[in-house]
């Protein structure tokens, strides 16, 4: 069923260092023709820390993990790809679609081939005014029964973070700040939430993620929470000003469902004149770089 690249099943079976990358946010995330750039980006970013990029999406019905040049372009390109969660995948396949793949799409097949570590910038969670919508994404879900480890920026800063630190923790789904006690803000260093634990190294992480198979509870993720150092990130008086202007277009609008991640995303590009574009990519380059190292530090276990 999966189609699993050459490079990253040979890595795959001799234990060496594999990152996963989702292609959401290459396809709907990001603004053309920047994504392309940003697709071989983060692969080389990864490829520099001496692992192997295993870039994942559905390409006419047939999950791949681990994209080469042709397909990486056609997911940055085509514009009828859609937007995959988890539930889409044997919808997909059955008929043959092709998608990119979001954070639990991405989790289930990177868990499927045998890949352990994952990069992305921030996850979903719960969405602003939840009470009404019940829009908490399916991200969230997926981690609590994957056991993966994702490198991200914290959540997206467009959602409630108190809501989704709350929401993780009945999950039993494991957080910890990357050398940090605060829970970073996608676009900001600081979401103004605090983290119980801080790991310190790659090594360290390893060892938790060891210890979270020795231990032999549930199959849960851990999420390292890396933050956008601070001289990268947003100006959080810009952010806070932009994101309600970007939250009331969204509304007035009626955007709803999986179109109101990449129109927020989108609205704050726009307003902030790309400084969050930056801002974003800044915090995708960061943890794929510390994916990338984590993944070194598992396969040397
Ligand atoms: N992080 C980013 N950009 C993105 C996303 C995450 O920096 O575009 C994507 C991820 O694929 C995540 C998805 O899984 O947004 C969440 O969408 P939703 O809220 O519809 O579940
Ligand atoms: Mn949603």
């Amino acid at each position: 069923m999966l189609v699993v690249s050459d490079e990253v099943e040979a890595a795959v079976a001799r234990r060496r260092p594999v990152v996963a990358l989702e292609s959401t946010i290459i396809a709907h995330g990001l603004p053309r023709p920047r994504n392309l750039q940003v697709a071989k980006e983060l692969e080389a970013v990864v490829r520099d820390e001496g692992a192997v990029p295993a870039t994942i999406a559905v390409l006419d019905g047939r999950p791949h993990v681990g994209l080469d040049k042709e397909q990486l372009e056609r997911v940055a390109h085509d514009d009828s790809l859609r937007k995959l969660g988890h539930r889409d995948l044997p919808l997909a396949v059955a008929t043959g679609a092709s998608g990119a793949t979001t954070v639990s799409a991405t989790a289930l097949l990177a868990a499927r081939a045998g890949v352990r570590v994952f990069a992305t910038g921030g996850l979903g969670g719960v969405h602003r005014g939840w009470a009404v919508t019940q829009d908490e994404s399916a991200d969230l879900g997926l981690l609590a029964r994957t056991r993966i480890t994702v490198v991200c920026a914290g959540v997206k800063s467009i959602l409630d973070v108190g809501a989704t630190l709350e929401r993780l923790e009945t999950l039993g789904v494991a957080v910890a700040g990357y050398r940090t006690n605060r829970f970073p803000g996608f676009y900001l260093t600081d979401s103004g939430h605090g983290v119980d634990w801080a790991l310190r190294s790659p090594g360290e992480v390893a060892e938790v993620m060891r210890a979270q198979d020795a231990l032999g509870g549930p199959g849960t993720a851990l999420i390292v929470a890396n933050p956008v150092p601070t001289g990268e990130q947003l100006d959080p008086v810009l952010h806070a000003r932009v994101l309600d202007e970007a939250l009331l277009a969204c509304e007035e609008r009626g955007i709803t469902g999986q179109a109101i991640t990449p129109f927020l995303l989108g609205e704050l590009v726009r307003r902030t004149e790309g400084a969050s574009l930056e801002a974003n990519l800044a915090a995708v380059r960061g943890n794929a770089r510390l994916a990338g190292r984590v993944a070194a530090a598992w396969a040397g276990r």
